[in-house]
């Protein structure tokens, strides 16, 4: 009866390892990139955006701090170059397939790096959640690899309509994505 008691303590114990093991497995990111973002144009707006690859899709995670209280565009731009006073060094969104801008999944079309709007709350803290099948931190397709992109957070609203930029305003906030 010991042993038997043993035997399946011990069975119960290797199933549950193995259980463990697989689900790491499927759930362990193939790349991840953390990018800390500078304040731009004069605002005092930064910010830690986290990325990661998980079975072809990419997850990311932002948030930001010291933004005016309010709405604010938020956009994936050409260049990881944040050298510039006004963020400019960053060139325009990022638009690899040559779409106009626009809301994020339109069928009238976006451009690869608009993503949207997100609200910053009284104390001009802001989260976003954000996945995609349509970018890739590893992959070889020059459509959806978003290494060498600069994040940018606008101080205005993207209206969706105006091309090619939305008419977001300034920006107040980059970040190079860099591995
Ligand atoms: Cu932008
Ligand atoms: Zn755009």
């Amino acid at each position: 009866m010991k042993t038997f008691i043993l035997i399946l303590t011990l069975s119960c114990t290797l199933v549950l390892i193995s259980c463990k093991i697989n689900n790491s497995k499927t759930t362990s990111p193939e790349s991840t990139v953390t990018v800390y973002l500078n304040s731009k144009s004069g605002s005092s707006a930064v910010g830690e955006v986290k990325f990661q690859q998980i079975n072809g899709l990419v997850y990311m995670s932002a948030k930001l701090e010291g933004l005016d209280p309010g709405t604010h565009a938020f956009h994936l731009h050409e260049k990881a170059d944040c050298s510039s006073d006004d963020a400019k060094s960053s060139g325009g969104h990022w638009n690899p397939t040559a779409q106009p801008h626009g809301k994020w999944g339109s069928k009238e079309g976006y451009h690869r790096g608009d993503v949207g709007n997100f609200s910053a709350d009284e104390t001009g803290r802001g989260n976003i959640e954000f996945s995609t099948s349509e970018w890739c931190l590893t992959c070889d397709d020059p459509n959806k690899n978003i290494v060498g992109k600069a994040i940018i957070v606008h101080q205005g609203v993207d209206d969706y309509r105006t091309q090619p930029t939305g008419d977001a305003g300034g920006r107040v906030s980059c970040g190079g994505i860099i591995e």
